[in-house]
């Protein structure tokens, strides 16, 4: 077993902060991700809270402040589950570096989107008994870990709007596919929120702030953000660019991997889409002419907010190399944008351009 009891197999981008992916057949043809498969994404150390006296605080614009243990959190709110899909706004940054090269950021491959069933209560439950005041447009969260990215260094923290906070989906998790949840992945209790990039499902989470303006924390105020070309985040300061919440329509090819061989003839092809925020998938096309013609992938039915959709077809390769393209549309008709060219932003985030694989098919085209 790696660092952190992952696979061995993992692309670890940093060992301190640990960053790492699997590959992306890790994540193939299965809803749950694996522990020791699902990615894991640090900005700073990764603390090692005591359970027996960790708190939760819940503050500012509400009625009655909370001060909770995890006993607290267990006997005063219902448990539940949700399974959704995580995914870093950095995943396939290597799309976009190949367009431009983005310096100071990790090269993020396929693997920054895992799946796992989180266990914990609602937020909104918390919010409902603290109370929320007029004026409670966003609920902030503030993690353990203190990130020496910001000058000077911060914890780590973000916010997501009352509107989304309020959502049956939103957790506040200490399971992970039925276990505990691991040091890693944020124990003893981290954010859940689906349909919104990773950055917002803060883990080792120790306050939740109701208040009038998002978190002006670092990474909500300056990271993850979508800049103009020509500027960093240290020129354009505080709120420039597009703050990152709900995520955008993707998918990707999870089999064959890139760079595969493959027997020439009939190719099973699988992969994932996911449409962000309560967005849903309604189509997956998938090409292997460069997109002159494109078959229609059997696609799971959507399932629940945030939770990725799982597709799968089954292409006629002749022998030769081939570039396999796929394509989501989503429950508004819209589609994924064509090309990373027009995508590229100084920061490399959300990069949901059509996937790409290359491969090579061998021997002989099977003809009827
Ligand atoms: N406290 C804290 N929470 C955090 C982070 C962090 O560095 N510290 N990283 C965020 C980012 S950018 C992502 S994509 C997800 C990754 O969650 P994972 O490591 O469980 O996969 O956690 C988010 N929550
Ligand atoms: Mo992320």
């Amino acid at each position: 077993m790696n660092m952190w009891d992952k696979r061995d197999d993992m692309v670890v981008h940093e060992r301190e902060p640990f960053n790492a992916e699997p590959p992306r057949t890790g994540l193939a043809g299965q809803l749950r991700t694996p522990l020791d498969t699902f990615y894991s994404r640090n900005h700073g150390p990764i603390p090692d809270p005591d359970p027996d006296t960790w708190r939760l605080a819940v503050d500012g614009l509400v009625e009655r402040p909370l001060d909770l243990s995890l006993a607290d959190l267990r006997e005063r709110f219902p448990a539940t589950e949700v399974t959704a899909t995580l995914q870093c706004a950095g995943n396939r940054r290597t799309g976009l570096i190949e367009v431009r090269d983005i310096p100071g950021e990790a090269a993020w491959g396929s693997g920054a989107t895992s799946t796992a069933t989180f266990g914990g209560v609602r937020l909104a439950d918390l919010l409902a008994a603290a109370g929320l005041k007029d004026g409670a447009a966003h609920i902030a969260f503030t993690g353990m870990d203190v990130s020496p990215l910001p000058d000077p260094p911060e914890r780590y923290g973000g916010s997501i709007t009352t509107g989304k906070a309020l959502r049956p989906e939103v957790l506040l998790a200490w399971s992970m596919n039925g276990r505990p949840l691991p040091r890693v992945h944020g124990a003893p209790l981290r954010v859940v929120v689906p349909g919104w990039i990773g950055a917002r499902s803060v883990k080792w989470l120790t306050r939740v702030t109701a208040r009038a303006a998002p978190s002006d924390n670092y990474f909500q105020a300056t990271a993850y953000r979508i800049l103009p070309p020509g500027t960093t985040s240290e020129q354009a300061g505080p709120d420039a660019g597009i703050s990152l919440g709900p995520i955008a329509l993707n998918c990707d090819i999870l089999r064959p991997d890139d760079g595969a061989r493959v027997p020439a003839g009939q190719t099973s092809v699988s992969g994932y889409a996911l449409a962000g925020d309560e967005r849903t998938v309604t189509r997956v096309d998938v090409s292997a002419d460069g997109g002159e013609s494109w078959t229609q992938a059997v696609l799971d039915p959507p399932r629940e907010p945030g939770l990725w959709q799982l597709w799968r077809t089954v292409l006629d390769l002749p022998p030769g190399e081939a570039t396999i393209t796929a394509r989501a549309w989503d429950s508004t008709g819209a589609l994924m944008p064509e090309s990373p060219r027009h995508l590229w932003n100084p920061k490399g985030y959300a990069n949901n351009s059509w996937a790409r694989v290359r491969v090579t098919a061998e021997g002989h085209h099977a003809t009827r």
